[in-house]
């Protein structure tokens, strides 16, 4: 396939624009990418804007029940902590998602999932951590896997057994801590169900040293980390990760100049998730200036979850990271693509290169600055993964 009279977003350094361009795909890879040279059989493209297939690096796109109720709480006075304190917030989805069978948490996700794929994501993360029991954890990163076979889209998993403390352990953190080290852990890397390990490391959820002894279980079966860190107070879980290599550190909206440079020297990867800081009406926003300064390479992600971030646009995720964070378009574009590959540790995509994956998005616009300008706006015009257009029609 030789698509010509693009307008190439690379994404190579920044937008790393190539006007006028054109991109040869063989067997699923990308063979060209340059200039017009037009010869043989061409597909004109119109002058539309050419990108990577988009990646959402980090969601909860699996559970079971709904918490539209919590929103109406936390409008009405309560906190996201307070709510979770008296037993709501993620325990809630968990006793939702051990109740549901596969094929109810199967039938929501694909719901959730379409509405990403419609805006041309390509590879999607899904993490488990609304079962904090061994089996449900096992059920959600089953449904995440069957996902991907039943759409167009690369689902990469990970393990959340560590998300919270489920109530039957509120006393016993050590022996929640055995389940899922010496339980969980061992059958889902055994059963090759998950690609990372996260956890949630907050004063309501993990400490940084019961985090540290999931990393320890999760290196030990070779499976790379990422954390939620900092998102409501600054514990020092990110600098904890770094030590660990962590793929990527997410929300960190409270982490200092000693956290950033950790993480800047380890190569994680910074992942912010404007939708959580817009629905709990956060004040603190990422230190995007310090992030800029230690060269951190930016992801950004929907956190879709029913919780804190029912999410479910990733062009509006770009958007709210201009808006909220005063993230440039060209990062909000590279957030999406080379920086949440690099979050995942994938290497052959993210970005337009000979020999990386043909995962494009077509978009009926000129300018790639136009992606993150509009609010509830989707102009995708055509979607190619491994090299065959799976969604939309080519010129
Ligand atoms: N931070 C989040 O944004 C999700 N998990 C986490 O640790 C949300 C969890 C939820 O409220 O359901
Ligand atoms: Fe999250």
């Amino acid at each position: 396939m030789h698509l010509t009279n693009l307008s190439i977003a690379t994404m190579v350094n920044g937008y790393g624009l190539i006007e006028k361009g054109a991109v040869l795909i063989e067997k699923g890879v990308i063979k060209s990418v340059g200039p017009d040279t037009p010869k043989g059989t061409t597909i004109d493209c119109g002058g539309r804007l050419l990108t990577p297939g988009l990646i959402d690096c980090h969601t909860h796109l699996v559970y079971g029940g709904n918490r539209a109720a919590e929103f109406e709480q936390r409008l009405n006075g309560a906190t996201y902590a307070d709510i979770a304190t008296a037993g709501g917030g993620i325990m809630s989805t968990v006793r939702a998602t051990r109740a549901a069978s596969e094929a109810e948490l199967l039938e929501s996700a694909l719901r959730r999932l379409e509405s990403l794929l419609a805006e041309g994501v390509t590879t999607i993360e899904i993490k488990s951590g609304y079962g904090l029991d061994v089996e449900t954890e096992v059920k959600m990163l089953k449904v995440a896997r069957t996902l991907g076979t039943l759409r167009p889209v690369d689902v990469k998993t990970t393990f959340l057994g560590a998300h919270t403390f489920p109530h039957e352990f509120r006393e016993d953190h050590e022996a929640y801590l055995k389940i899922v080290c010496d339980q969980a852990l061992p059958r889902v890397a055994g059963e090759g169900l998950a690609d990372a390990v996260d956890a949630f490391c907050e004063g309501i959820a993990f400490s940084v040293e019961e985090t540290r002894t999931v990393f320890k279980a999760a290196r030990a079966f070779n499976l790379p980390v990422k954390l939620h860190a900092e998102q409501l107070s600054n514990l020092g879980g990110a600098k904890m990760a770094a030590r660990f290599k962590a793929l990527s550190v997410d929300h960190i909206e409270y982490l200092d100049e000693e956290g950033v440079e950790s993480i800047s020297k380890s190569g994680t990867v910074a992942v912010l998730l404007p939708g959580a800081f817009y629905y709990l009406r956060e004040k603190q926003a990422p230190p995007v200036a310090e992030l800029r300064r230690h060269k951190v390479p930016v992801a950004i992600a929907t956190d879709l979850n029913p919780g804190s971030s029912p999410v479910h646009s990733l062009l509006a995720t770009m958007n709210m990271a201009c808006v909220l964070f005063g993230l440039t378009p060209e990062e909000a574009l590279l957030g999406v693509t080379a920086n949440a590959a690099r979050a995942l540790g994938l290497k052959d995509r993210g970005t337009i290169a000979v020999g990386q994956k043909a995962d494009l998005a077509l978009w009926d616009v000129k300018r790639p600055g136009d992606l993150a300008y509009p609010l509830g706006f989707n102009p995708l015009a055509a979607v190619i993964r491994n090299g065959e257009i799976i969604k939309g029609t080519l010129p």
